[in-house]
């Protein structure tokens, strides 16, 4: 008995995996393991013998089993931590200069964008690509037969849906879920029935509100003066606001951003050419009731843009349509790099 518990032991203490510790166990403890045939040697003992010898067959087995579960736990242990060790991670190390996927410029743009406004205290909003005929239309002063939905190819879902036309839609959904003031801008894709050369059914855009109390065009000005300073970088921004004319805004204007213009480039913030950028106004007294605001009250601003347009301008792209091609070289030629996040600390290119 004392010759199996020191052959046992020394056995335990010089396996070094899982396995082979399992395997000892079977030899030992198992069904016909060398501990359990000396208990069934049992049956066949006189009733002293019994005693005695039944008492050094569970001491034995007792230290094997004990044995066992320390080594088993120590097995474990070490496991772990070799484990740990070849999956460490050095956090501090480096960006890899070069990895394989790249951020779509849109993508970029939009971060970039909502930086600036998250800067200026605007809060982000998400709403559904799939809208109804409400928020799409009626909410924005557009009524049914309303002239300005013919100016719009819009797509026509089963029910009362559409793909939403433009992202105001978002911002109808806010403005009647939170109390004013507030400052929201929303972006995202928007889809029109229109394809050519300078089309895509599909394409971008970002709109903001700002609903407080006593807003005027003059705080408007200010702040897509102070948006397109920050986005393209310029100390002074020459900017032209045209009278124009949008069904959810009154008045409204287009934006016109100075420019220089020559046959191979296009130069944003100098020289005598202008080129238009954005829409916007102050927001239309029917919309406001619409949202459940008392236009006596709360007065704001709205403005929207089209992102892919700022994208080739900032980042001199030609072709709009190649955009949505996925061609992997042109993504590697124009894309970002993932870990280029813009902030405004930073600056945002
Ligand atoms: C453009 C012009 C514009 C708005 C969008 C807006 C939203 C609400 C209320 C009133 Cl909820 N207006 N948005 C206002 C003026 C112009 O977009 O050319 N976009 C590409």
């Amino acid at each position: 008995m004392q010759d199996l518990l020191s052959q046992a032991l020394a056995a335990i203490g010089s396996v070094s995996t899982p396995d082979a510790l399992e395997a000892l166990r079977v030899q030992y403890l198992g069904k016909s393991g060398l501990v359990t045939e000396q208990m069934k040697k049992l049956g066949s003992l006189l009733p002293e013998e019994k005693k005695t010898f039944g008492a050094e067959v569970n001491v034995l087995k007792t230290k094997i089993a004990e044995a066992l579960e320390q080594k088993k736990s120590v097995l474990e242990k070490a496991g772990l931590e070799a484990r740990l060790a070849s999956e460490k991670i050095d956090v501090t190390l480096p960006i890899r200069p070069e990895t394989e996927g790249k951020i779509h410029p849109i993508s970029q743009v939009l971060e970039e964008m909502t930086a600036i406004f998250a800067s200026m205290g605007f809060a982000m909003e998400d709403g559904p690509d799939i809208e109804d005929d409400w928020h799409n239309f009626t909410a924005l002063n557009t009524p049914p037969n309303h002239p300005a939905r013919a100016m719009q190819d819009t797509f026509y879902l089963p029910g009362e849906y559409v793909l939403r036309t433009q992202t105001s839609a978002v911002q109808i959904r806010s403005m009647m879920n939170n109390k004013p003031p507030f400052k929201f801008i929303a972006g995202g894709r928007v889809y029109r029935s229109d394809w050519d050369m300078t089309h895509s059914p599909m394409f971008h855009q970002m709109e903001g509100v700002y609903i407080d109390k006593g807003i005027h065009m003059g705080h408007l000005k200010g702040c897509i003066s102070q948006f397109l300073k920050a986005f393209f970088g310029l100390e002074q921004v020459p900017l032209r606001f045209r009278p124009s004319f949008f069904p959810f805004t009154e008045p409204s204007a287009e934006v016109d951003i100075g420019c220089k213009k020559s046959k191979e480039s296009l130069e944003i913030g100098k020289g005598s050419d202008w080129l238009e950028i954005l829409g916007c106004g102050m927001i239309h007294p029917e919309v406001l009731k619409n949202v459940g605001l008392d236009p006596n009250e709360w007065q704001g601003f709205a403005f929207g843009m089209g992102v892919e347009r700022l994208v080739m301008l900032k980042y001199g792209i030609p072709d709009l349509r190649a955009f949505y091609e996925t061609d992997l070289r042109w993504l590697k030629n124009y894309g970002f790099r993932a870990l280029d996040i813009p902030t405004i600390a930073r600056g945002v290119a």
